[in-house]
């Protein structure tokens, strides 16, 4: 699988997301058809030290069974401590030139919100962009004005032809809209992470989508 084809269905959870154990809600949603498993544990009661390492540990052992790539949010050190195969960092993380040469030719995703956002990534060394928010969510606090899938469209139109997903409220019902745009495929938190047993559901979406496409 290439990058592009590994981000349709991203998954993104930690231990805050989710209403099971987050290996259980992982598993469930790997056998659903997620194609790439982000892990960021942040918010309220987030795991930190070793009870963090020791999560991400099980977590990408899991990835890993199902041949999904394993990011980790912000966290750099974990990454390369873990042998990630990635890092997702936003706009006031570190600098994106700083975290390429730390982590090598691992995949780098960085969240961006506009054209010179999506730019500056792209010429700083970034895989693939995270573009959002596409709808009002409740997940992620202090979240940034919503985008809609037209900024994705925008994005494409000025030339930003690299990887990404389009992020923020997406489910079942929405997410065609977000392929329609331009996206290379949708990241989700909590459509998964609080229904796992429904991933499948979502993966059809998607994958009927990008076909007809
Ligand atoms: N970045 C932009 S919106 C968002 C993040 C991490 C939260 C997405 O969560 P959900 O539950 O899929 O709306
Ligand atoms: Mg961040």
């Amino acid at each position: 699988m290439n990058l592009r084809e590994s981000l349709q269905l991203y998954f993104v959870m930690g231990s805050p997301n989710c209403e099971k154990h987050p290996a259980h809600v992982l598993e469930e949603a790997l056998l659903g058809g997620v194609t790439m498993f982000q892990f960021r544990e942040k918010g309220m009661e987030a795991l930190e030290g070793d009870a963090k390492v020791e999560l991400a540990h099980e977590l990408q052992h899991l990835c890993r069974k199902y041949g999904v790539s394993f990011i980790v949010n912000d966290d750099v050190e974990l990454a390369l401590y873990m042998n990630a195969d990635g890092v997702h960092i936003g706009q006031e993380d570190e600098p994106i030139e700083i975290v390429r040469r730390k982590i090598g030719n691992r995949i780098l995703g960085v969240s961006s919100h506009d054209v010179n956002e999506a730019r500056v990534a792209l010429e700083s060394g970034a895989d693939y962009l995270g573009v959002g928010p596409m709808f009002p969510t409740n997940t992620k606090n202090n979240c940034s004005e919503v985008r809609g899938p037209k900024i994705i469209q925008l994005l494409r139109t000025n030339g930003i032809d690299i990887p990404l997903v389009g992020i923020g409220g997406i489910h079942t019902g929405n997410a065609s809209q977000v392929l329609e745009a331009g996206a290379d495929g949708v990241a989700v938190i909590s459509e998964i992470s609080k229904h796992p047993f429904r991933t499948e559901n979502l993966a059809q979406v998607v994958q009927q989508k990008l076909l007809r496409m």
